[in-house]
């Protein structure tokens, strides 16, 4: 029933398909239909189908100013969405007709479907999971937009030279234009930079001066599975307020004239390629402010429009704030309250704790963000003096609760002393909200325990919760793996409009493991998405993958938290106990294969350091005859969604290896284990969920515990012992490596030092447990019936890992919204 509503109006038929995929052609794209690449037939589909969002897009809009529901906004500075048109086609009921309709005509849906490129706007996990969240928030039917920069240029495209050194190249996305988009040239805001800020005596202030940019809409429809909401993805681009500058034209200064439209442009020219570490640059600072100033302008005057006086603002509008990216909405929100709508202090601030939520994403302390104080001052010198407003009314409240605790002030100001001076992003953004929120039941925990510790101490609590990341199971089970939710549609005798919306039917697949021809089915789709990978391998790299191996899986952002480096000195042990073994001991080898995929942050030395050691120990091991067919090796380069898309489908065994109490979440895992691969990881984030779910004879756990982490690296600077005594293999492995086997000896020096001396991600103390579940992992591969059901019963019990469960949860428990069915126009 709700899919008959959600096709009103689609044209669901194959002539329909051809002819508005022909119209396209030659009206669109004023080219011939006779003389068509796979590229403009990938446009003229898109435009057909983006036909069909447009209306639904316009008729959820309709119905949301009709009935005039509370909505939330996702803030985002990355929305990592990866392609589109199979996503909109699988959403729309379509997926079938175009396919026809396209074969009609004579092309193939997967040629077409294989020339969109990914929109990349983002780095990794938290830009992943906002894309998730906005597919579900359609999927579920609420009032949820996002507001993020239209980047013109993406992360990075990465190249690998022959030497194995990452490169990096601009991703001119945009290029061949994006029909996803609408342009709205009509829904602009001006945003103001440097100036001078006066104080007037009634606590108001006046900002004036600087430099004014303009910010201009481009909206990107968001299409839900099997329903008519569409809901909206407002991307802001930076453009200069006239063009050129005239006064200064005119007065033949060409030059400054072209100058001030340079700087303007800049603010959405590029996405920053550093995640985890940040730098404290001004372009960065500027891009904060122009996307939270424009969208919350914009969100005012949605909200004015019904008519209600501001202080209703929290009845309709909640904010989340992903990570502290967008915290600066916290001050000028109170800005715009206090300069422009003549509230008092104590009500605009009652507004602007009851409207925003933060969710934090990682308690890695190089990545918690700190704005020097002179450089906002400089930017945006009205925000400084309400940051030091709320910083002096919070401290006094400390005060009064824990009088003369001086060292407890210092600790929970916003403002870190030193010098410059900073401001800290973390606890702006968890005084100003209603709720703070970690994404996995650990991390949640973490932040109670470190990081927000004094908060939790004075504001109770309940303030702080968690929800558990989710990823979408259109996307990452049935468009990445047709073939396995076919089997499973055939096999829960459920529609797949159905268990692909209420994911716990999966568990209707337990029995299923004991099924022996189930079983045989199951485990050709794995082999076939193995061979789907390895044809990749060999089309983009020319290089020969064998497919009856074992596919072990490594792909997330090279970080030294997430321990790529353990992965590949297990490699290099793996290889040295091969070297040594008698052709009869190698015969009950399991051949394995694996893989690696990530991007290294352009200045993270260390990370493209081991990017290097990853390129040159699989050039020397995929040539050694004596290993060669037991052990493979292969670093694929340029990792994306639609690269995660082809590898994750085909994995065995992906890891997930990060040191205790570092990796808040982790999304790749959920993905792994719903296309039933298994787990290799570390007690952390959310393998400890996935583990409780899928059952832990299921996974295969590693490693110290979060607990005695901070002991053992106490124990590294206070009672060092030789990496010789304390870890022998882990010593002959570095040794190798130091001695050149792999080439370049001196240049790995840097890499091995920071597990010879201070070890901070505690490589010597879970290598000896890393070897011996790789070792476990083996064993149970042999016994390939009871690897399969495990992998069944993985698939089976990985529900809770939708992300519409997540959203949901913050739909009831932070936001207080609720679904708004689109209704057909009387
Ligand atoms: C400050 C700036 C340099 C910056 C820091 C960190 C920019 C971007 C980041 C990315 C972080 C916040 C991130 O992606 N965290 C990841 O979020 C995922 C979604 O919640 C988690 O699954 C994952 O564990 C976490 O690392």
């Amino acid at each position: 029933k709700v899919w008959k509503e959600a096709l009103r109006g689609v044209d669901k038929d194959v002539p329909s398909v051809t002819k508005s995929f022909v119209n396209h052609v030659q009206t669109s794209l004023a080219r011939q239909a006779y003389n068509l690449d796979d590229l403009g037939a990938y446009q003229a589909a898109a435009l057909s189908v983006r036909d069909n969002l447009i209306v639904n897009w316009n008729e959820t809009q309709l119905n949301y100013t009709r009935k005039n529901p509370k909505r939330a906004y996702y803030l985002s500075l990355e929305f990592l969405m990866g392609r589109t048109l199979d996503n909109a086609l699988l959403n729309l009921g379509l997926k079938e007709e175009y396919r026809d309709g396209v074969k009609k005509l004579g092309f193939s849906i997967e040629d077409i479907l294989d020339k969109e490129r990914d929109a990349a706007l983002g780095n990794g996990g938290l830009g992943r999971l906002a894309a998730c969240y906005l597919d579900s928030g359609s999927s579920t039917e609420l009032p949820l937009w996002g507001y993020g920069l239209r980047y013109k240029y993406g992360i990075f495209q990465q190249l690998i030279s022959p030497e194995g050194n990452q490169l990096e190249a601009p991703d001119p996305w945009l290029e061949n234009q994006n029909p996803w988009e609408l342009p709205r040239l009509d829904v602009t805001y001006e945003v103001r930079f440097y100036g001078q800020s006066e104080r007037l005596a009634n606590g108001r202030g006046i900002w004036q001066g600087g430099q004014e940019v303009v910010a201009v809409a481009y909206d990107v429809m968001i299409p839900g599975y099997g329903t008519k909401t569409t809901n909206n993805l407002r991307l802001w681009e930076s453009r200069p307020k006239r063009g050129f500058d005239l006064n200064s034209f005119n007065a033949g200064n060409y030059e400054g004239a072209v100058e001030s439209s340079n700087t303007a442009d800049a603010i959405t020219s590029v996405l920053y390629p550093n995640d985890h570490t940040s730098f404290g640059k001004e372009l960065r600072l500027k891009q904060q402010y122009f996307w939270t100033a424009a969208s919350l302008a914009d969100i005012i005057r949605r909200f004015k429009q019904q008519g209600k006086p501001m202080n209703q603002l929290p009845d309709y509008v909640a904010i989340q704030l992903n990570d502290t990216h967008p915290t600066l909405a916290i001050p000028e929100l109170m800005r715009i309250l206090i300069d422009e709508e003549d509230f008092g202090w104590d009500q605009a601030w009652s507004i602007v704790t009851n409207v925003f939520f933060y969710t934090n994403h990682t308690v890695l302390p190089e990545a918690l963000e700190k704005w020097p104080v002179p450089l906002i001052e400089h930017v945006l010198p009205r925000h400084l003096q309400i940051i030091y407003d709320i910083n002096l009314f919070f401290l006094q409240a400390v005060e009064r609760k824990y009088p003369n605790d001086r060292e407890r002030l210092a600790r929970m100001s916003l403002i870190e002393e030193g010098f410059p001076k900073q401001v800290r992003m973390a606890h702006l953004a968890a005084v100003g909200s209603r709720k703070v929120n970690g994404v996995a039941e650990l991390h949640s925990d973490l932040v109670k325990t470190t990081i927000l510790k004094d908060f939790v101490d004075f504001e109770g609590v309940s303030k702080f919760s968690n929800v558990t990341n989710g990823i979408t199971p259109r996307r990452w089970l049935d468009q990445c793996n047709p073939e396995l939710s076919d089997l499973i549609t055939k096999t829960l005798k459920v529609e797949k409009t159905v268990w692909l919306k209420d994911l716990a039917k999966l568990k209707g697949l337990i029995p299923f493991a004991e099924d022996a021809a189930f079983r045989k089915e199951w485990a050709a789709i794995k082999q076939r998405n193995k061979e789907r990978l390895a044809h990749y391998v060999q089309t983009t790299l020319g290089l020969t993958v064998r497919t009856d191996a074992m596919f072990d899986v490594q792909i997330k952002r090279l970080h030294e938290y997430k321990r790529q480096t353990l992965n590949i000195l297990g490699v290099i042990h793996r290889y040295l106990t091969l070297k040594a073994m008698t052709p009869e001991e190698k015969k009950k080898v399991n051949p394995r294969v694996v893989f690696f995929a990530g991007k290294a942050a352009p200045a993270y030395y260390i990370a493209k350091l081991t990017i290097r050691l990853i390129v040159n120990v699989a050039s020397k091991i995929n040539t050694d005859p004596d290993t060669k067919d037991y052990l493979q090796l292969y670093f694929l380069p340029d990792y994306s969604v639609s690269l995660a898309e082809v590898l994750i489908p085909a994995s065995d065994i992906s890891q997930h290896i990060s040191t205790a109490g570092t990796e808040a979440s982790g999304t790749s895992n959920m993905k792994f284990c719903l296309n039933g691969g298994l787990l290799l990881g570390t007690v952390d984030g959310a393998n400890i969920e996935i583990a409780e779910e899928v059952g832990e004879s299921n996974v295969f756990f590693f490693g110290h515990l979060t607990p005695a982490v901070e002991d053992l690296r106490y124990q590294h600077i206070y009672h060092p012992v030789p990496l010789e005594e304390k870890c022998p293999g882990l010593a002959r492995v570095i040794e190798q490596v130091a001695a050149g086997l792999f080439g370049d000896a001196e240049i790995y020096e840097p890499l091995l030092n920071t597990i010879r001396q201070t070890d901070y991600y505690l490589l010597s103390d879970d290598f000896d447990s890393y070897i011996a579940a790789l070792g476990m992992v083996d064993e149970a591969y042999q016994d390939q019936d009871e690897w399969v059901k495990k992998s069944i019963k993985t698939t089976a019990n990985m529900g809770k890992f939708s992300s519409d469960r997540a959203i949901l949860e913050y739909a009831e428990s932070f936001w207080n919204i609720e679904p708004s069915p689109v209704e057909a126009p009387k």
